[in-house]
């Protein structure tokens, strides 16, 4: 493909002094494990209405889409440049960047920088491959299966993905957030590259939210280990897995940490000297308050807990499906559960 560089710059500021207030309470400020840094910004950039504090972070666009980027400046009146390696850059009346996607697809680069100087933010723009150039069950030879005909409830969220992230050797190494890289969320299926993946940016912010309480609960962990992340809807139906499973969509993972030691399974967490249920049940708890701040409840979704079995050890799934459910949940939780019996006997059928 070819990369014809297109350099585009142009000043942007402003936006209101109380969303600079929205900005100044983002989370990161608590006390955290030597070794790990949450990777913020001083200062954050609304990206279609999303909140990024990240210092990278990725977005996921069909060719020819348009991406919003304001960076969230207040009264302070600093000016930010936006340059992109490909695509078109324009400003609107908001002082709001405003990116058009390249027509072919492939990953590009934006860089938002302070005129002021300062830690630029990086935006990896992955430009899907469209769904459409799809032959029978495959792209590009991937195996990717069928979606379900019908969308779950008829929510929009379970729709066929419009289009695929083209993965190679070269691209699986990439970040796509400060400690997550976009092959870790590959499907598990066997065979070679390329591959195609499906990922949600508000997955990405939950998982760094995630590790980020994590570091303050004083478990040093600079990263969670992704034990499935992006699942084909062939893998997932090969698995007897639930239809409408989010990890098809990509707002899906089944994580665990693994850092002291590093031996591919989930750490003793609770410190009672095991490695079992309990310590997915406390990184489960850890997980049901992180988005109870007004400002994370974007990222609501599912989440369940999972017993060690001779295949696995403990996990936890996460999701950022839009909608609170509840599975596996630990058992001195259950009291409170019952109570809110509804959402828990309404994740079985759309769990994992
Ligand atoms: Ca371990
Ligand atoms: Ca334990």
């Amino acid at each position: 493909m070819s990369r014809e560089t297109l350099m585009k710059t142009i000043h942007g500021s402003t936006l209101t002094a109380a969303l600079l207030a929205l900005c100044l309470a983002l989370p990161g400020h608590a006390a955290r494990a030597a070794g790990y840094a949450a990777g913020k910004l001083p200062y954050a950039v609304t990206i279609d209405g999303i909140i990024n504090p990240y210092r990278v972070m990725s977005i996921f666009v069909m060719p020819g889409d348009t991406v919003d980027l304001t960076p969230m400046v207040g009264s302070t009146g600093r000016r930010f440049d936006l340059l992109a390696d490909a695509g078109s850059v324009s400003r609107d009346p908001m002082e709001a960047f405003r990116w058009r996607a390249p027509e072919e697809p492939g990953d590009y680069v934006l860089r938002i920088s302070p005129r002021d100087g300062g830690p630029r933010m990086r935006i990896n723009a992955f430009v899907m491959v469209p769904a459409a150039r799809s032959v029978g069950e495959r792209l590009d030879g991937y195996l990717i299966g069928r979606y379900p005909a019908k969308a779950r409830k008829g929510l929009a969220i379970y729709q066929p993905p419009r289009g695929f992230v083209r993965v190679t050797p070269q691209n699986a190494g990439m970040p796509v957030s400060p400690h997550f890289t976009l092959g870790q969320f590959l499907c598990k299926e066997a065979g070679g590259f390329p591959k195609f993946v499906v990922l949600r940016r508000k997955l990405l912010m939950k998982l760094e939210l995630v590790l980020e309480r994590l570091n303050a609960a004083g478990v040093a962990a600079d990263e969670l280990t992704v034990m499935s992340g992006y699942r084909t809807p062939a893998y997932n139906s090969s698995l007897g897995n639930v239809e409408y499973s989010r990890h098809q969509w990509g707002g899906a993972a089944d994580v665990y940490v693994d850092v002291n030691p590093r031996d591919g399974r989930m750490d003793d967490l609770n410190g009672d000297g095991r490695v079992d249920r309990a310590d997915a049940d406390w990184l489960y708890r850890l997980i049901d308050g992180v988005t109870a701040k007004p400002m994370q409840a974007g990222l609501i979704g599912g989440l369940g807990q999972y017993s060690a079995t001779r295949a696995h050890g403990p996990f936890v799934h996460v999701d950022v499906r839009g909608m609170r459910a509840r599975w596996g949940v630990p058992a001195p939780a259950n009291a409170m559960a019952s109570r809110r019996g509804r959402e828990v006997a309404s994740a079985g059928d759309s769990g994992r």
